[in-house]
C-alpha cells in the first residue's frame, strides 16, 4: 500500500508537545507499533486507548493467522482481522499482516488431512496457494507490510539443510525449499503494493552466533538474484536478560540485510526476565529492572541507526497480555506497560531514545559562554 503522509503518523492532534511513542517516532519517519489482541478493541477501554494513542502501526497478534481466518475449510472468518484494519483506518495507523505461511496455528482440518494422507503434497500446495491468494486479496490495499513467511530456518543449535532451512519445518518437509519463492510470488501477484517480508527470530546474532543470520542472508540474497519479490526482513526481537545481547552485531546484521537492498523492521520486540509470579510480574533481580529497559533501548537504537528500518513493533501492549509467562516458566515483564497497564521504566527510556534521535535537544552556544 502507499504509505500515508507523515502527518498521519502522529495522533492527529497536531500538538508538538505530543510525547506519545507514535508522535516522537514520526519525527524521524519511523513507525512505532504493537501487536494487538483484536478482540479487546472497543471492549477494554484502557487497552483500546493505549493502542490508539501510542502506536502508528498495528499487527494482529493472532487474528490473521490461518487457524483464525479459515477454521473450517472453505469458510472464512475475517471478523477480528477486519475489525483491526478498520480500527487502524480510524486512528491513522497502518497494518502489518501476520502471517501467511507458518508451521504453527494451522487449522486442524489441514494438519489432520496431511497427517492421515487425505491431503497429498500436490493438494497441499494448491491449498496453500489458495490461502495466500485469498487472504492477501481480501486485505488488498490495506496492509502495509506482510510477514509472508515465518520461521522456516534452522536454529544455530539444530542441524540445518544445506540451504539453512529447517528440514523438519512442516512446509519445507512437504513442499521443499522452492515453496518460499513461490509464496512471495503469489503474495506479490495478489497485492503488488504490499511490502513483503521474511520474519524470524535470532536472525541478528541474538543467540550468540551469526549462524542463522548467515543462512537467512545467503538464502535471501539468492532469492533476490532470482527476482523473487521479497522486500524486507522482519527481525522479531525476542530477548531475555539472562542471555545478554550483542547490540553491535545486531545493528551490523540489520545493516547487512539492508545493504542487499532490503527494508528491515523490528516486528515482535519484547525483553523478558525472571519475575516473582505471573500475576504481578515483579522482577526477582533489582538489576533486571535496568537490564530490561537497556536491552529494549538497544533494540530500538539499532533500528534508528539503520536508515532502512521502517518500523519498530512491540509484541503486545502490557505484561498481563503477553505470550511470555505462558511459554517461559517463571519469566515475564517483557513489554512497555505493566500488568496494571501503567507505563514502565522502559516506556520513558524509549521516549528519550526517540526524542534524541529526532534531534530536538538544544544546548545553546558551545562552551556555555555567558
Ligand atoms: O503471541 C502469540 C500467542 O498469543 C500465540 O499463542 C502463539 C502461538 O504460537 O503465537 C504468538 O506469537 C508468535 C508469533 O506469531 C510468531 N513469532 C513468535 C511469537 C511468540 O510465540
Amino acid at each position: 500500500m502507499l504509505v500515508p503522509a507523515a502527518v498521519a503518523f502522529a495522533n492527529g492532534n497536531g500538538n508538538s508537545a505530543d510525547t506519545s511513542l507514535r508522535a516522537l517516532a514520526a519525527k524521524q519517519g519511523l513507525r512505532f507499533g504493537t501487536a494487538v489482541d483484536a478482540s479487546q478493541l472497543g471492549t477494554n477501554k484502557a487497552y483500546t486507548d493505549i493502542v490508539a494513542d501510542q502506536f502508528s502501526v498495528v499487527t494482529a497478534e493472532n487474528a490473521m493467522k490461518w487457524e483464525s481466518v479459515e477454521p473450517t475449510q472453505g469458510v472464512y472468518n475475517w471478523k477480528d482481522a477486519d475489525a483491526l484494519v478498520k480500527f487502524a483506518e480510524q486512528h491513522g495507523q497502518v497494518v502489518r499482516g501476520h502471517t501467511l505461511m507458518w508451521h504453527n496455528q494451522l487449522p486442524s482440518w489441514l494438519t489432520t488431512g496431511v497427517g492421515n494422507g487425505t491431503i497429498s503434497n500436490a493438494q497441499l500446495r494448491d491449498i496453500l496457494h489458495k490461502h495466500v491468494t485469498d487472504e492477501v486479496t481480501h486485505f488488498k490495499g490495506k496492509i502495509w507490510q506482510w510477514d509472508v513467511i515465518n520461521e522456516v530456518f534452522a536454529n544455530s543449535w539444530e542441524t540445518p539443510q544445506a540451504d539453512g532451512l529447517n528440514a523438519n519445518d512442516f512446509w519445507v518437509q512437504h513442499l521443499g525449499s522452492g515453496i518460499i519463492g513461490d509464496v512471495f510470488r503469489w503474495a506479490h501477484k495478489a497485492d503488488p503494493k504490499a511490502v513483503l517480508m521474511y520474519n524470524d527470530y535470532n536472525i541478528t546474532g541474538e543467540d550468540g552466533t551469526n549462524v542463522k543470520f548467515q543462512a537467512v542472508y545467503n538464502f535471501v540474497k539468492d532469492l533476490r538474484k532470482q527476482g523473487v519479490p521479497i522486500d524486507g526482513i522482519g527481525e522479531q526481537g525476542h530477548l531475555d536478560t539472562q542471555y545478554g545481547f550483542d547490540a553491535q552485531r545486531y545493528q551490523a546484521d540489520l545493516q547487512a540485510y539492508a545493504d542487499l537492498g532490503l527494508k528491515v523492521a523490528i516486528t515482535e520486540a519484547d525483553v523478558r526476565t525472571f519475575v516473582n509470579n505471573s500475576t504481578e510480574q515483579v522482577p526477582t533481580s533489582s538489576l533486571a529492572q535496568f537490564a530490561q529497559p537497556f536491552e529494549f533501548s538497544e533494540l530500538l537504537k539499532g533500528c534508528e541507526l539503520v536508515s532502512q528500518c521502517i518500523s519498530f513493533t512491540a509484541w503486545g501492549v502490557h505484561d498481563g497480555d503477553s505470550w511470555i509467562p505462558g511459554t517461559f516458566q517463571g519469566e515475564g515483564y517483557g513489554l512497555l506497560y505493566d500488568v496494571n497497564m501503567q507505563p514502565k521504566t522502559v516506556y520513558s527510556t524509549l521516549q528519550q531514545d526517540l526524542e534524541l534521535a529526532a534531534g530536538t535537544a538544544h544546548h545553546g552556544a558551545l562552551g556555555g559562554d555567558k
